[in-house]
């Protein structure tokens, strides 16, 4: 893949990787110690200053999809963030976003966004921080956009969503009754009120991902399949077999934050062999 943009690298002790872009505080890559690499990046993916990387965890911030009337998904996973730690520990890093006159023509808030990546042996952990940094409230809604590698979606489940309320654009909302979700054509759901703990199930590569979410309470699962895919100029037309996107989310009830507050969401994700199947 060849870009100008720059990244940076994690690494952990024990073998484990990660890689982000400063374009997005953009987690584009992760893999486990021993195992192998657990996010999504579309081989047709653009690398441009104002287009969104296709896959790993695009930050979805003040809006989340066409919420509202700001561009899809906000503007922050567009813009470059910096890098703020002192680069003494190579397991972690944390980025930051201030508001600009750029944000500010978008979004008249002043705000402090920061992303803490920390990887461990065979997890990785995202935490997403607002900092109002205005003199007047503001509301928004966000998401960790969690592009997951499957090795063959049609063979990949989502555990823990049984009995819950969700959301589907344009549609009444419907509440699931399946024990798991399986992925067997489109799906794009907001669930609403999610548990903390939910399991994916990738048989196709014999292992689990368990997510751990904090702070968010939705959960937003998308596949776009064989049609919507073909239409994505930043995706082959195959490409949607190999992912899976369950998405730490805050859309069903807009986060207000006053002035000087912070919220913090934040997902840590955890590979786990089926044969070990621990608990976080
Ligand atoms: O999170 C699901 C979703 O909102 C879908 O509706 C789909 O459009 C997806 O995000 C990707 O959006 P993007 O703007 O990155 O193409």
């Amino acid at each position: 893949m060849v870009t100008d943009l720059p990244t940076l690298r994690l690494a952990h002790a024990s073998g484990g990787t990660a890689q982000a872009y400063l374009h997005g505080a953009h987690v584009t890559s992760w893999v486990p110690a021993g195992g192998s690499e657990a996010l999504f990046l579309s081989r047709a993916a653009s690398f441009a200053p104002g287009a969104s990387i296709r896959g790993g965890v695009p930050i979805i911030f003040p809006q989340f999809a066409g919420m509202g009337p700001l561009p899809k998904h906000g503007f922050v996973r567009t813009q470059t963030w910096e890098r703020v730690d002192d680069a003494d520990r190579p397991d972690a890093v944390r980025l930051r976003l201030r508001d600009s006159a750029e944000t500010r023509r978008l979004w008249p808030h002043a705000f402090l966004a920061e992303l803490a990546v920390e990887l461990g042996d065979d997890w990785l952990s995202i935490a997403l921080t607002i900092h109002n940094t205005g003199d007047a409230a503001f509301q928004f809604t966000a998401a960790l956009h969690t592009y997951l590698r499957v090795g063959d979606v049609r063979r990949a489940t989502v555990e823990g969503l049984r009995g819950l309320r969700y959301r589907v654009t344009g549609e009444p909302e419907r509440v699931d009754e399946e024990p798991e979700i399986a992925v067997t054509g489109p799906v794009d759901r907001v669930y609403l009120n999610t548990p903390p703990e939910l399991r994916v199930h990738d048989a196709e590569n014999g292992r689990d991902i368990l997510l751990r979410s904090a702070g968010f309470a939705d959960t937003v699962v998308w596949n776009p399949w064989a049609e919507a895919t073909a239409a994505l100029p930043d995706m082959e037309d195959d490409e949607y077999l190999e992912m899976l996107c369950v998405e730490a989310a805050q859309v069903g009830a807009p986060v207000r934050l006053e002035a000087g507050e912070r919220w913090t969401g934040s997902q840590r994700m955890q590979v786990v062999p089926v044969e070990r199947q621990s608990a976080l």
